[in-house]
């Protein structure tokens, strides 16, 4: 691996270039097993990829679609990648086959999660995990930057590719299989309170609320050996 997470095979030509984008505060033992785990997967799978952690550094609520946003946004300002891989830390790949690539259409990985007794727990279900290329989520405006707290945005999101006809695709849940970490509720990641009245305006929301409306503040960019940790701030009363 070079410095910052980045990793290119050597005895073949990837096809896509891959970002990596890990929503990130406070779980260090998850994002060591996660990283321990999923690089080598990556690598049998002879992909060229850099992992970002996006960390949110100040005492606010935490915000996983901003931070989403925000790994977008930076990862574009070091390279052209033609793939971006959202994953929380916290769930874990169990088949190699799972190649982890952009088709034509959007795709939502995370088909059968042990938490959720490897199903899906409704079948509009969009957490987790989730792939774009550059166009799809720009067509989308990125994630909603609202939703403070726990749940909500993942639907969201959802929404919003519906609203736009690009439905996302899936993979069988004997591929798409993952173990999860255990955890409790973050203390600083309590349910989102605005979530379901906010799910109400999505639709109408994607205009002016996502990429387009991003602010946040780098506190930090730091090339690990494993991953570029960037590191943030929000003001919410912004
Ligand atoms: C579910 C979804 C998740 C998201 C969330 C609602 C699954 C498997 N996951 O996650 O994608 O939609 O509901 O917001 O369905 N994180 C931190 N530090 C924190 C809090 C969160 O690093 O203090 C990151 C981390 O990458 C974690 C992710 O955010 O994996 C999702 O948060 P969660 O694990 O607390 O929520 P969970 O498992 O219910």
């Amino acid at each position: 691996m070079a410095p910052g997470g980045h990793f290119t095979p050597t005895d073949c030509k990837a096809t896509q270039k891959l970002a990596i984008i890990i929503p990130y505060r406070d779980r260090q033992k998850h994002l060591l097993n996660f990283l321990n785990h999923f690089i080598p997967v990556l690598k049998r799978q002879k992909l060229e990829f850099t992992i970002y952690v996006i960390e949110q550094g100040d005492n606010e609520t935490f915000n996983r679609g901003l931070l989403l946003n925000v790994g977008f946004t930076e990862a574009l300002k070091q390279d052209s990648y033609d793939c971006f891989i959202l994953h929380d830390v916290d769930t874990y790949l169990l088949n190699d086959k799972n190649i982890y690539r952009c088709g034509d259409k959007p795709l939502h990985l995370a088909v059968a999660v042990e938490k959720y007794g490897f199903r899906l727990p409704y079948t509009t279900y969009y957490g987790a995990i989730t792939a774009f290329n550059r166009k799809h989520y720009e067509m989308i405006n990125g994630f909603p930057n609202v939703y403070f707290g726990w749940g909500g945005e993942d639907d969201d999101q959802g929404i919003r590719l519906h609203t736009k006809g690009l439905n996302f695709v899936r993979r069988s849940p004997q591929i798409a299989r993952y173990a999860s970490a255990k955890h409790n509720r973050d203390p600083t990641n309590p349910d989102g309170k605005d979530r379901f009245g906010l799910l109400r305006s999505a639709a109408k929301r994607m205009a002016y609320d996502g990429l387009n409306s991003l602010i946040y503040n780098v506190t930090s960019i730091e090339l690990k050996k494993l991953y570029t940790l960037i590191t943030i701030t929000v003001d919410r009363n912004l």
